[in-house]
């Protein structure tokens, strides 16, 4: 099934939200196979919003993102990447709707609490900048069957 890449930013951990976060992963029916904690550094991260460098929040975003650890998961399950995304909300916490992840907890467009990968491809890229591979799980979860009909679960 498809893996997502998601960070649960210092501001959550600051705010004491990466619990309220990792509950509603689980509650949805994602299966972490992957958890750990880390203060990232400025390079990884660097390389990590490579995308954003020229943008004149880069600077920040790296100084905000290297500031004090941050939660890293990988959440596994059908479509987890858009699901995650859904769950998130966009960028700006002001506009992300009640119900996402942004909208219930965020009022920034920086501060928002949580990264998750755009793409099937960008996952799969993030996963192996952050994870290796003895740190990624495969175990049975006993709710598959409940979670999903046997057409999903190819
Ligand atoms: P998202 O996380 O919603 O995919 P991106 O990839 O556009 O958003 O931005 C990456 C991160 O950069 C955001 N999560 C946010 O922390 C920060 N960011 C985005 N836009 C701004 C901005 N205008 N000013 C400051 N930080 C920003």
């Amino acid at each position: 099934m498809e893996k997502t890449l998601l960070i649960i930013k210092p501001d959550a951990v600051n705010r004491c939200l990466a619990g309220r976060i990792i509950n509603r992963i689980e509650e949805k029916g994602l299966k972490i196979v992957g958890m750990k904690m880390e203060h990232l550094e400025p390079k990884k991260l660097q390389e990590h919003y490579a995308h954003h460098k020229d943008k004149k929040f880069f600077a920040d975003l790296v100084k905000y993102m290297s500031s004090i650890p941050s939660v890293l998961i990988i959440a596994e399950g059908k479509d987890a990447v858009n699901v995650v995304r859904q769950m998130t909300g966009p960028t700006n916490g002001r506009e992300a709707l009640p119900g996402t992840i942004r909208g219930d907890f965020s009022m920034s467009f920086q501060s928002n609490l949580v990264h998750a990968s755009e793409s099937k491809e960008i996952a799969e890229k993030e996963i192996k900048r952050f994870f290796k591979d003895s740190e990624i799980h495969g175990y049975e979860k006993i709710n598959f069957n409940w979670i999903y009909c046997e057409e999903e679960k190819q």
